[in-house]
């Protein structure tokens, strides 16, 4: 089940606040949603993700096939039970993941094969796979099987004629995998997947059949595969806008805050990416003021917070007020550079807590000037902030 109220429009972009009410929960969008590719966000506590206000995470078919497996899954009722998250859970369907595996795959109309990365079993993953292993998990959002087309093929760019081919194969499995989920009566919600590379050509037709399908949601795929910057914000410029309205819309695997404001600007409601949850385990942080690498040495004495405007529990300690509001508890930046050094687990825990506050609370700003009619003064005032550095 799926039901997606359109609250607010704003007039000077594609951008909407919505609600998305699905089994396990309500959503508001637009939404940042933290990657648990194995049954859990790196180093975080279900707790600490409901404080944070996470509000729907994800899931990956592949790697919970592999491990813990269907047997165990199965025993618990699914991954919500498993991994002791109540709220909505979204999971990709492992075409993405399989497709990574670069050498160790081969793929066929029927599907994919492909030696298991853990023990080297063969392993085959097919669109009536997928969805049995997806309704096994019980994940609210299933996603459909698609071949990520990649930017270049056999050291070339892409043809506009292997990204053709790529497309309808997708678009096939589109269809495989809505016939098999309608069998597996799944009571959640399917979301087909618009691909077609770089061709705004292509992409207008994935898009159009999968339209025809009639799925309760969609999503663009096939963007940040290593293009060039340009080049995403185009597709990113094209696609998202045409699909239907009334239908909550996912852009698969991005990306930087500035994407995502991007993102929202062309009509996307719901973001992924593991940047971070991984960059905050590399010392990479994200503020309101641009990013900071803890590693640094000039951070080795510094007293003040991560971001004196940020209310995570690294920056404000458990009280949640900012250091900019009079606010003392949380850790410093020497602290951390020092955690960092000495590779202890808080380092990234507290990290990766503050990074997903970050992202987490930029959406709800997001949704905040969405509401108040004042969305093109937030993406302005929030381009201007993160260009001037910390
Ligand atoms: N397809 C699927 N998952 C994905 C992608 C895709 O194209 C991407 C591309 N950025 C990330 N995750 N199924
Ligand atoms: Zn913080």
């Amino acid at each position: 089940m799926l039901q997606f109220d359109l609250l607010k429009t704003d007039p000077t972009s594609h951008a909407r606040r919505g609600q998305l009410t699905l089994n396990h929960g309500v959503v508001q969008t637009p939404i940042f949603m933290p990657v648990g590719t194995y049954g859990t966000v790196k180093g975080v506590m279900p707790q600490s993700l409901h404080d944070m206000g996470a509000q729907i995470i994800l899931g990956n078919t592949f790697h919970l096939w592999m491990r813990p497996g269907q047997e165990v899954m199965q025993s618990f009722g699914g991954l919500h039970a498993f991994e002791k998250w109540d709220k909505p859970i979204l999971t990709d369907s492992g075409g993405f993941q399989v497709w990574s595996l670069g050498a160790m795959r081969k793929i066929t109309e029927e599907g994919v094969h492909f030696a298991s990365p853990v023990n080297g079993d063969k392993l085959f993953m097919s669109p009536e796979v997928s969805m049995q292993i997806q309704t096994t998990l019980n994940s609210d959002i299933v996603m459909q099987l698609d071949e990520c087309t990649p930017y270049e093929t056999k050291g070339h760019l892409t043809t506009e004629a292997e990204a053709r081919k790529s497309m309808e194969m997708s678009l096939r499995w589109a269809q495989r995998s809505k016939d098999e989920f309608a069998r597996l009566n799944n009571p959640n919600a399917l979301f087909g997947i618009v691909q077609g590379g770089m061709y705004e050509n292509l992409r207008a037709e994935s898009l159009e059949r999968l339209v025809e399908m009639d799925f309760p949601g969609y999503a663009v795929g096939g963007v940040s595969v290593g293009e060039p910057k340009d080049e995403m914000l185009r597709i990113m410029a094209h696609t998202p806008h045409l699909l239907p309205a009334h239908k909550p819309r996912y852009l698969m695997g991005v990306g930087t805050p500035e994407d995502l404001v991007e993102g929202v600007a062309q009509g996307v409601d719901m973001f992924d990416c593991v940047m971070p949850t991984r960059n905050a385990r590399n010392g990479t942080l994200f503020t309101r003021f641009g990013d900071l690498k803890i590693r640094n040495a000039r951070h080795k004495t510094d007293h003040q917070p991560l971001d004196t405007t940020c209310s995570c529990h690294a920056c404000a300690g458990s009280a949640g007020v900012p250091w900019n509001e009079g606010g003392r508890a949380g850790f410093s930046r020497a602290y951390l550079h020092h955690l960092d050094r000495c590779g202890e687990m808080l380092g990234p825990m507290l990290t990766t807590i503050h990074n997903l506050h970050y992202y987490l609370n930029l959406m709800r700003e997001v949704r905040a000037a969405l509401e108040a009619g004042q969305f093109a003064q937030f993406r302005a005032q929030f381009k201007t902030d993160r260009a001037r550095g910390v």
